[in-house]
């Protein structure tokens, strides 16, 4: 997978490179290209934004360096799948992080102060997919970070990047439930026991308890989850909640 990001701050990128992701770029699974978006100015002060028609607080980033900037970095073929980030978006959810993890080529334009030309994203909806999108229900003062989340989610879903793939397979949300708490060695700890169930070694007992807790969690941190799965996704055992 090829990743392009444009930003006026590259540097706030540098995380990328870190960590799992950085494992991933030298493995060759992904490469990652963060461009400045100053460099495609024109004028001396190198601005990228300019008040808003129709007046308001704040800045809106000027549409023709925005175009130039995307007419390149998103040029050839196959076309990516352009990433708007923005507090206005929809939502980014599991479900369109493996939308992500399958498209060959992803392209994230950070917008600053209080976005883009409306038109800029008008304009690129003619040549490629674009999603206007947020990671949650606050304000940022940037997109650079809610593109770290995002490509985050993304890369630990492809192929080889996880050590074990049950990782991804299990997680909270592959079955629209959170996943429930877990325990290591040893088993008394400042006179906490770890549940006994799971030292029993009865793998149908332990499922049934681990599904359980997952159900109970969901219910009291999450109620709206289990309203919007459908009745199959709940079997005869699961508690009467
Ligand atoms: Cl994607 N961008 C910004 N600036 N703020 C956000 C966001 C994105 N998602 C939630 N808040």
């Amino acid at each position: 997978m090829r990743i392009d990001v444009l930003t006026i701050f590259p540097e706030y990128l540098d995380p990328i490179r870190a960590a799992l992701l950085g494992k991933a770029i030298d493995k060759g699974l992904i490469s990652v290209d963060v461009h400045d978006l100053r460099d495609w100015t024109h004028d001396v002060h190198k601005a990228v934004d300019n008040s808003p028609y129709g007046g308001g607080p704040g800045m809106v980033m000027r549409p023709q360096i925005w175009g130039d900037a995307l007419d390149q970095v998103c040029a050839g073929d196959p076309a990516p799948r352009l990433v708007v980030p923005t507090p206005a978006g929809r939502p980014f959810t599991q479900a369109l992080a493996h939308e992500y993890a399958a498209e060959p080529r992803l392209v994230f334009a950070c917008g600053r102060y209080e976005g883009i030309d409306q038109r800029v994203i008008d304009d690129a909806s003619t040549r490629m997919r674009v999603d206007e999108v947020s990671i949650g229900d606050y304000v940022l003062v940037g997109g650079e970070v809610a593109v770290l989340v995002m490509v985050e989610a993304v890369v630990r879903l492809l192929p080889g990047v996880l050590g074990n793939p049950r990782s991804a397979a299990e997680d909270s949300f592959s079955d629209g439930l959170l996943e429930g708490p877990s325990y290591t060695r040893p088993e008394v700890w400042r006179d906490l026991a770890v549940p006994e169930v799971l030292l029993s070694g009865n793998h149908r007992l332990i499922d049934r308890w681990r599904r359980d807790q997952s159900l109970e969690r969901t219910l009291h941190r999450r109620p709206e989850l289990l309203e919007a799965l459908p009745e199959e996704a709940f079997d005869k055992h699961d508690r009467a909640l």
